[in-house]
């Protein structure tokens, strides 16, 4: 069937897709503009494969259910969809790898809440397995703005729950099994039976938390099953369309049983949460939090004790805003770094040129070669292949990294949904100050650039303009502003901090003390309380 349509202005993709209220996305036509923008703007789909699968949100079973239709009248060959119309994105993103798909839609707001009043979102991921370009985003949009029909079977709802094929107008759905081919993929990088060992021990236990999302029946089958955690270990397993009507963000915030577990006199030896779609992680010592940060840069300088990463590294990338502590350990052990604008899209040409082995961002998002998304999960394998190998703390893990490598202080504060407006003038103005920012000194601080952040991808050629003001001090100091891409209120303003410090008697200091005077200077640079309304972040991390 060809449906007559019209155009909706408010179909750009951000930092990671379509995301929108549900409200929105169930206006008439309007997730059938975007998924036909997608069928547009890509010819090669009629004949192809396709992966499809989403975090479980609210709208989640209904969304699939048109893409199942307009697939099926756009020609697509063959749909292969996660059980339940469940995925974790990291898991869609290795399933169009191994069935060589043309690509995958999935259905996410990843970390922004759920529910019939909460956020849902759509992305394309292309044949490598990740985020589309945003040459190719621009596309859809751009073909969105003159939509005018769209194709539609109508054939009856497919029964997702159970596993098996069925046919619609010659095209094949498979329902499939969300979770076994992920798990047998992280059994392939990581020593599992070493991790089953080092979580028997009686004085180990740990706490993941599911967050009520997509991750639930991953680490149900990984944690569980496979490596002999207990049931109660794992927290927040069964994925509701609301995500209990909390933010499902893994971070000190949000995660608050999590944090309030690991921040006590009892305390488990690891904690870890995922977000909504899978792809996000946090992770957590004993009365210690590892920032992102950190984390990857741990990570980094440790890949050789882990199998799947034991013959070497190619390079490291990190998002401009993620602080520099990785770029020590590829100096130190003489790798590739790689600094990329804020998007998971942007490692993508860096792996498949094999310039880079692990990536990852302070936006608590952590991933390498094996698929093309961030990986939640496999970031907490990554910590408990450490911990089984060196039999530290988590805390002991992180003072030795700092002792060898130094100690990057790191905070970020987002000050969410402010007027969109209010953002606007306050990058306008900041904008307008950058030329003269280089050279001055703001409170005994010396600023030695300052710019609006450029990325000349090194594979493609492609240049990316406006990725975030950066300050860069004498020292090394930094401080950066940013609009986030993901949010549907109004508008968020990210404010990064950052400071290096070598003296060890130094290491263990409060953060946002340390940070205090650079927390000053960017009020002082970009007035914030002024431009914002608000006296205080919304949100520290
Ligand atoms: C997405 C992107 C990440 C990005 C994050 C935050 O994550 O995939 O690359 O760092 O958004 O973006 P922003 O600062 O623009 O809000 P996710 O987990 O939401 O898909």
């Amino acid at each position: 069937m060809l449906i007559e349509t019209s155009p909706y202005n408010d179909q750009k993709p951000g930092t990671s897709g379509l995301r929108k209220k549900v409200t929105r996305f169930q206006e008439p036509n309007y997730l059938n503009n975007f998924v036909q923008s997608i069928f547009d703007c890509l010819p090669e789909l009629k004949g192809s494969t396709l992966i499809i699968g989403g975090d479980g949100r609210y709208y989640n079973r209904d969304a699939i259910q048109i893409i199942i239709s307009m697939a099926a009248a756009n020609q697509v060959t063959k749909l292969l969809i996660g059980q339940s119309g469940i995925l974790s994105t990291p898991a869609a993103s290795h399933l169009i790898r191994k069935h060589s798909a043309l690509g995958g839609i999935i259905l996410s707001a990843s970390h922004n809440p759920g529910g019939e009043n909460g956020d849902f979102g759509i992305k394309f991921n292309a044949s490598n397995g990740g985020p589309a370009p945003e040459s190719l985003t621009d596309e859809i949009f751009k073909a969105s703005q003159t939509i005018n029909t769209f194709h539609i079977a109508s054939n009856s709802p497919v029964d997702l729950d159970v596993i098996g094929n069925t046919e619609i107008e010659g095209m094949q759905v498979a329902i499939i099994d969300a979770v076994v081919d992920y798990a047998d993929l992280m059994e392939t990088l990581f020593d599992f039976p070493k991790i089953r060992n080092l979580v028997a021990k009686p004085d180990f236990n740990l706490c993941f938390d599911a967050m009520s999302a997509v991750t639930g029946p991953y680490a149900t089958e990984i944690l569980q099953n496979r490596l002999g955690v207990s049931p109660e270990s794992v927290i927040r397993k069964v994925p509701l369309e609301d995500f209990g009507g909390d933010h499902p963000d893994p971070n000190l915030a949000h995660a608050e049983e999590l944090v309030k577990r690991m921040f006590s006199s009892t305390a488990p030896t690891f904690g870890a949460a995922s977000d909504g779609d899978g792809d996000r992680n946090m992770i957590l010592g004993a009365n210690c939090y590892v920032t992102p940060s950190d984390s990857l840069a741990i990570m980094a300088a440790n890949a050789h004790l882990i199998p799947g990463y034991k013959t070497g590294i190619s390079g490291v990338a990190r998002s401009m805003p993620t602080s520099q502590a990785v770029d020590r350990v590829a100096e130190a052990l003489g790798l590739n770094a790689y600094e990329t604008p804020t998007g998971w899209k942007f490692f993508g040409n860096l792996l498949d040129d094999d310039r880079i082995t692990l990536c990852g961002e302070e936006s608590f998002g952590t991933g390498s070669d094996h698929v093309r998304e961030k990986d939640g999960l496999w970031a907490v394998l990554f910590w408990l292949n450490i911990l089984a190998v060196k039999q530290q703390s988590v805390k002991s893990v992180v003072s030795n990294h700092w002792l060898q490598f130094g100690r990057n202080y790191y905070t970020r504060h987002d000050y969410e949904a402010v007027d969109i407006e209010r953002v606007d003038n306050l990058f306008n103005s900041l904008e307008a100050k950058l030329p003269e920012l280089a050279g001055t000194t703001v409170a005994r601080r010396k600023i030695s650039m300052a710019d609006n952040f450029t990325y000349h991808d090194p594979v493609d050629g492609s240049v990316s303009t406006g990725q975030g003001v950066r300050c860069v001090f004498e020292d090394g100091a930094r401080i950066i502003f940013r609009r986030s891409g993901t949010g549907t209120s109004g508008a968020t303003l990210r404010l990064y901090v950052e400071h290096f410090e070598s003296d060890p008697e130094r290491f263990e200091l409060d953060t946002q003390e340390v940070l205090e005077d650079l927390l000053d200077i960017a009020d002082n640079i970009a007035q914030i309380k002024t431009f914002t309304g608000r006296d205080v972040a919304d949100v520290v991390t």
